[in-house]
């Protein structure tokens, strides 16, 4: 049966500290990705983007910045994703700033208890983004949707998935980590997640990191890909908002989507903080369809 992927475009800001980030459905289409898709064999469709409030000019100088609006994307992503699931179709989600993972995840932790399957999110990011409203250095909401899946969140945002966290402390794994809060790192202990930084990419390399990330994910798994652009080395990936030097590779990123690709348990993916406005002749939107690709299953010898 052809898996149906349903592209559903998120084009918004309003979580991040720059601007531009809104641009990234649109590139991400333009550097091919429904096509590119399509050429593996899956039924694409492109719904579109969804019509949320637009970025106020003024950044409140205290507490959540953009709250209000935040939530409002937030609703428009849980249902548009939850419709994608409920039609069987598998949902992308082009964001957008990462504060929308809060909308997808949260849609689909509900679906896979539904269904009485294993939820595993692999966090492919620079950053663990589990700042809480009074942990963050910045109030910016796209250093937070972590903190809002496990339950720890600005209220408004949790239990989104109808049980007070989306997501069990040992249901999510971080990779690429390299820029990390210090108040963060406290939760980051007391919660005991499991992060896999650069340094343990260094020491073990991308395959046997990628094995531990991937342990125990069996046929009774859905996994999610929350894809944060800044995950790659800047070098790779310029067009992101919170560039971090040190990150994998464009090689050690091809084998870790490979080896999730392996598993062919993918069953929804987030890609997110690319902007456009920061960009180099659209060369990390292309890298993210190419690395996209090989999630999906492109392989250069298999057919
Ligand atoms: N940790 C910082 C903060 O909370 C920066 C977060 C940047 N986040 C992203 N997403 N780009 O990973 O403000
Ligand atoms: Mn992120
Ligand atoms: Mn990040
Ligand atoms: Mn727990």
């Amino acid at each position: 049966m052809t898996r149906t992927l349903r592209l559903i475009g998120a084009p918004t800001d309003i979580g991040a500290s720059t601007r531009g980030a809104g641009m990234g459905p649109d590139a991400l289409r333009v550097a091919g990705l429904a096509n590119t898709l399509a050429g593996l064999g899956f039924e694409v469709i492109d719904g579109g983007n969804l019509a949320g409030p637009g970025t106020p000019w003024e950044v409140p100088a205290e507490g959540l910045h953009h709250l209000p609006e935040v939530i409002a994307w937030n609703r428009l992503v849980y249902d548009a994703v939850d419709q994608a699931l409920e039609a069987k179709q598998l949902p992308i989600l082009l964001g957008g700033d990462h504060c929308i993972a809060v909308g997808s995840i949260s849609a689909i932790a509900r679906h896979v208890r539904q269904r009485r399957q294993k939820l595993r999110v692999l966090w492919l990011d620079a950053h663990t983004d589990v700042n809480t409203e009074t942990t963050s250095p910045s109030g910016n909401m796209h250093g937070m949707p972590v903190s809002c899946l496990l339950g720890h969140g600005p209220a408004a945002l949790t239990g989104w998935s109808g049980e007070p966290a989306a997501l069990a402390h040992d249901a999510i794994r971080f990779l690429g980590i390299r820029s990390v809060d210090a108040e963060e790192k406290s939760a980051i202990r007391s919660l005991g997640l499991g992060v896999f930084d650069m340094r343990h990419i260094d020491e073990h390399g991308m395959r046997t990191t990628m094995t531990e990330a991937l342990q125990d994910v069996d046929e009774d798994t859905h996994l999610h890909v929350s894809f944060d652009l800044d995950c790659l080395d800047p070098d790779y990936a310029p067009g992101v908002g919170t560039g971090v030097r040190g990150g994998p590779t464009w090689r050690e990123m091809q084998l870790c989507m490979e080896m999730i690709a392996d598993t062919g348990r993918l069953g929804s993916l987030d890609v997110v903080e690319l902007n456009p406005a920061l960009d180099v002749r659209n060369r990390t939107a292309e890298i993210a369809v190419e690395l996209i690709e090989s999630l999906f299953g492109k392989s250069t010898l298999a057919r």
